[in-house]
């Protein structure tokens, strides 16, 4: 009958759509994942990892982009950035972020500084989320000179970049110290001093997003790392710290995660070194599996899938 046709048609439409078979990319090596959701497509972003198999330190010079509409099949685009795109920069391309303001696409990013001892924070900009990109500066963002909370010189890797409903923008990054900054409305400036953040057994990969009224700070949590979590109600703080949200990725001692909702589900995109054969700490792969919230708003801990 009509009304059969109807009930089949409609369990048909609800199907979930499928779970995301990882690692998602399995003809290269990619690591440090950040998307953003752009007019209904998810753009990610990962630095390209290529040691060599048996190669005991990071070799990354360029950055990636991928797309899907559904998390499940992903589209590469040309390369669209290399860390050498930054003529101040030697090379490097550790863990980078875009964001999107106004029609144009803000990508910060970690390189080496090839004059200040150091990594330093570069900033690239786009009209299109897929690039070329085009280092907007000509100039570091932040330079290990500016911050001095460690004595270290990676101490300014990891940019995590968020817009607050009010309109202001603010960049978080950091190794062993979280330091933060406001962003001048045109993306491409700091505003005000460099403040710093206490949190539990920091280490690096900062990933600020915002739901339901609370600020999550995420972050990579001891070494080997965990990715750990605190919440706040307020972006500058005070952040209390909740949880481990995601036990140690196989096979890397780094982690390194993104948190986007995309068509009604949250995701938690990061990386292993699990799979393919000879992955590694230095031979990465960036790896999707659900998020889920409680009602109290905390997250739950992610439950890594493989294939
Ligand atoms: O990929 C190089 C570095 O390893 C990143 O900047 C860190 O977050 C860690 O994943």
């Amino acid at each position: 009958t009509s009304c059969q046709a109807q009930q089949s048609t409609k369990e048909l439409s609800a199907q979930p759509v499928p779970e995301p078979g990882n690692p998602i990319i399995t003809d290269k090596y990619t690591a440090d994942p950040a998307a953003i959701v752009h007019e209904d497509t998810v753009f990610l972003y990962v630095g390209h990892d290529e040691a060599e198999p048996g190669y005991g330190f990071y070799n990354l010079n360029e950055w990636l982009v991928y797309s899907s509409t559904d998390m499940v099949n992903w589209k590469e685009y040309d390369v669209p950035l290399k860390a050498t795109d930054f003529e101040w920069a030697s090379g490097d391309a550790w863990a980078a972020e875009v964001i999107e303001k106004d029609g144009k696409f803000y990508w910060y990013t970690t390189v080496t500084h090839a004059i200040i001892e150091g990594k330093a924070i570069g900033v690239a900009v786009s009209d299109s989320p897929t690039g070329p990109f085009k280092d907007a500066r000509g100039s570091a963002l932040v330079s290990n000179d500016m911050t001095k909370a460690t004595d270290i010189s990676w101490d300014d890797i990891d940019p995590t970049v968020f817009i607050d409903d009010d309109g202001q923008a603010y960049m978080f990054w950091g190794n062993t110290a979280l330091y933060y900054s406001k962003l001048k409305d045109n993306m491409i400036e700091l505003e005000g001093e460099i403040k710093t953040i206490d949190l539990p057994h920091f280490t690096e990969a900062p990933w600020l997003h915002k739901k339901n009224g609370y600020y999550y700070l995420s972050y990579a949590y001891k070494f080997p790392e965990k990715t750990a979590y605190a919440m706040a109600t307020d972006i500058e703080g005070p952040y209390y710290f909740q949880d481990i949200l995601n036990e140690v990725a196989g096979n890397t001692n780094t982690n390194h995660q993104a948190i986007i909702e995309y068509k009604g589900k949250d995701y938690f995109i990061y990386h292993t070194g699990v799979i393919p054969t000879q992955g590694g700490s230095f031979r990465r792969s960036v790896s999707i599996d659900y998020l889920y919230y409680n009602e109290d708003g905390t997250m739950k801990r992610v439950i890594m899938t493989t294939e």
